[in-house]
């Protein structure tokens, strides 16, 4: 009976406290510095992934590195990652390999990022503001893992924390998407696109201590 109970209790405050939400107009915002603040994208279906896009938009005015996107499995550090290392110079991570991408952006703009990654050719294909910034090869013939902590806000160095301040995100993200497939990036806005894994149409996550959701200031 009393394992019964603590059941309930527990389902009860794990079912309230994960938020399901058309995101759409709104943005996380991240206001400060800090190794507690993050929220946590729950993927809509868990699977291993030979092919991924990921696309999400994001400002800041930060000149020290920080991640932007946090994928973790319980074995792996860094099985998906997109972090900046310097102003322009995007990290991103397969498997715990990186390639960089660079751009000539200004730090005062938000940027609309995408990236997809296939594993038969280990291509990964970089967009910034809807240009792309080239093609790079890493971990060919990989598969992504599938019981993921995905993270916004903190990069994780082990499967939900080891969090780093210094490498936190400050400012704000919206419009994140995962597919499970190479979204063609050329000629589709993706923005008529739902996200497969992640859809901010339909977003389920939880966030975790100073994360504020307001409209977003950009279109
Ligand atoms: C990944 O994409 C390739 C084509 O690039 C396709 O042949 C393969 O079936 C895809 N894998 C999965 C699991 O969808
Ligand atoms: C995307 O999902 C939202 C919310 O579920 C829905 O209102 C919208 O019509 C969908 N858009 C497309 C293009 O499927
Ligand atoms: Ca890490």
């Amino acid at each position: 009976m009393e394992k019964f109970i603590v059941g309930i209790l527990l389902l009860s405050v794990l079912s309230g406290s994960i938020s399901q939400s058309d995101m759409k107009g709104k943005a996380f915002i991240f206001p400060k510095e800090s190794s507690t603040a993050y929220v946590s994208l729950i993927p809509q279906v868990r699977k291993p992934l030979q092919n991924f896009t990921l696309c999400l938009k994001a400002f800041t005015d930060l000149t020290r590195p920080y991640s932007i996107f946090s994928y973790n499995t319980e074995t792996k550090d860094n099985e998906i990652l997109l972090f900046v290392q310097n102003v322009g110079e995007y990290m991103f991570f397969v498997g715990n390999s990186a390639v960089i991408f660079k751009a000539p952006t200004s730090p005062y703009d938000p940027v609309h990022i995408c990236v997809s990654w296939e594993s038969g050719s280990g291509i990964a294909e970089f967009w910034l503001n809807g240009k792309p910034l080239g093609r790079k090869g890493l971990r060919k013939g990989y598969t992504v893992g599938d019981k993921a902590m995905i993270i916004l806000g903190q990069e994780q160095d082990s499967y939900g924390g080891k969090f780093d301040a210094k490498q936190s995100f400050v400012g704000e993200i919206w419009d994140v998407f995962l597919w499970d497939y190479v979204v063609r990036l050329n000629e589709v806005s993706n923005s008529c696109k739902n996200g497969s894994l992640i859809n901010w149409r339909a977003l389920n996550y939880q966030d975790y201590d100073y994360v504020v959701m307001k409209p977003t200031l950009w279109t």
